[in-house]
């Protein structure tokens, strides 16, 4: 047995049960109410779902398991996956056991390139990447043993065989879509000598011989992991999950989410946003162009992206972290600069549009220009890489709620009908 499936079995019983206690106990507390602007809201800030992985305070942003973000942008992203499913850091041990682990299981399988090689060269890299994780539904060892027959309690046992299946080959994968669509060449193998983010660069096929490119695909794959429960991917995966679709089923049902221009397809609407401004102006633009662009675009109609939050109320620290990476390995860069340049403006501008509630930055507004840097430029790629790295957060929470054996999600709706007849009451 792997250390970290050690490690769960020998936590998740005493979390269980503590858990069945505390609801036995409070269960009939109110914890939340929600007003009908809520339900016509998206239900923005109804505190009606449970997530153990992360948490997303409006004035702090992103949580790890009690690890503010800025606490864990030097750690790889498997140590991420270890600390999202056990509370804790792995040790050197339990970190090495699980890259080996992972190694052991990244070979793809042969159908999965024949399935992307024959779909339209006109496919969003989103929609190869999601297709190449529905077809390998085929190898669910969840959906499997549910065939065969098991017990509830060892649901999260087999939903995390196939997180661990799962999370070792989306980089080979997401790999051979990016020189597939964008005609880099043929399909670079692993080597089972890198961590995950560098065998990521590798298989890229990008030059990378200081490992610049893959600290940035390191803090990359770390920074977007998880984002609490609520958000469009996680909670779409998370309910499809609850109706004990396995991880293939739900992640790719996800990910879909994660692939609209309000939720992941953001960063590539925000490079190209910061490239369209460039071009207006013929290089980095003053701060008086990037507000008349700013209020252009606001007057057209549309979002800026990359700035705004559903829950956010501060400058993201997922945004500070590249942002810090930027300004220690780009500082000379035009369109960092442009990004830089466009932080100190945008925020004073949409303060002035009474409607937006979170003017800052989110996490999308500046990774875009680092990757760009480094020479990965084609920027409708940029959502796979955010989804490369949310499998780990989306797989982590898919183990914790079939531990925890969280019922299927089953929200109530009401027509308008019948919140007017509430109101009236
Ligand atoms: N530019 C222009 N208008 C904005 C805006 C922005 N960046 N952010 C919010 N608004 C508008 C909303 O569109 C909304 O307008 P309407 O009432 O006319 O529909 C109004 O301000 C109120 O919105 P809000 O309450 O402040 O924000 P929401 O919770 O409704 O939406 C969004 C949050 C992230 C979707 C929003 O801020 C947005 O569209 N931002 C730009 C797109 C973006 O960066 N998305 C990525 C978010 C992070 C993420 O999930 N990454 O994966």
């Amino acid at each position: 047995m792997s250390l970290l499936k050690e490690k769960l079995a020998a936590i998740l019983p005493e979390q269980v049960s503590s858990i069945k206690q505390f609801v036995a106990e409070n269960g009939s507390k109110v914890v939340s109410e929600v007003t009908l602007a809520q339900a016509y809201g998206g239900m923005r800030g109804v505190k009606g779902l449970v997530c153990d992985t992360s948490e997303v305070p409006p004035q702090k942003g992103l949580i790890i398991r009690g690890f503010e973000l800025s606490q864990l942008t030097d750690k790889l992203p498997e140590e991420i996956l270890f600390l999202l499913l056990t509370g804790v850091l792995p040790s050197p041990a339990e970190l090495k056991d699980l890259q080996n682990d992972l190694k052991e299981r990244e070979e793809v399988p042969e159908y999965v390139w024949n399935v992307i090689d024959s779909m339209p060269e006109s496919s969003h890299p989103m929609t190869y990447f999601n297709t190449a994780i529905l077809v390998m539904q085929n190898e669910s060892k969840f959906a499997k043993k549910y065939e065969e027959g098991i017990n509830k309690s060892d649901y999260w046992v087999y939903t995390l065989e196939d997180a661990l299946d799962i999370i070792a080959k989306v980089p080979a994968i997401a790999a051979y879509i990016y020189r597939k669509k964008f005609n880099k060449g043929a399909r670079i193998e692993s080597n089972k000598n890198f961590d995950w983010g560098k065998n990521y660069v590798h298989m890229l096929g990008f030059e990378d011989k200081e490992d610049k490119f893959a600290n940035l695909m390191r803090l990359y794959l770390t920074v977007h992991t998880d984002h609490e429960g609520g958000n469009v991917s996680a909670f779409s995966a998370g309910t499809i999950n609850s109706a004990l679709s396995d991880l293939y089923y739900s992640l790719s049902g996800g990910l879909n989410g994660l692939a609209g221009p309000l939720h992941g397809l953001a960063n590539q609407e925000c490079l190209g946003w910061v490239l369209e401004t460039m071009e207006s102006f013929g290089g980095v633009p003053t701060e008086e162009q990037i507000e008349k662009m700013t209020w252009d675009t606001l007057n057209a109609g549309q979002v800026i992206p990359g700035y705004g939050h559903a829950v956010l109320r501060v400058t993201d620290p997922r945004f500070t972290a590249f942002h810090n990476f930027g300004k220690a390995h780009c500082a000379n860069d035009p369109v960092f600069q442009t990004v830089d340049r466009v932080f100190k403006v945008v925020p004073e501008v949409l303060k002035q549009v009474e409607k937006i509630q979170n003017p800052w930055p989110n996490v999308d507004a500046g990774s875009g220009s680092l990757l760009y840097h480094f020479g990965l430029k084609e920027f409708s790629y940029y959502t796979v890489l955010f989804s490369v790295s949310r499998s780990i957060g989306i797989a982590a929470q898919s183990v914790i709620a079939r531990a925890y054996g969280l019922p299927i999600t089953r929200p109530k709706s009401l027509p308008t009908s019948k919140f007017k007849d509430l109101v009236s009451k």
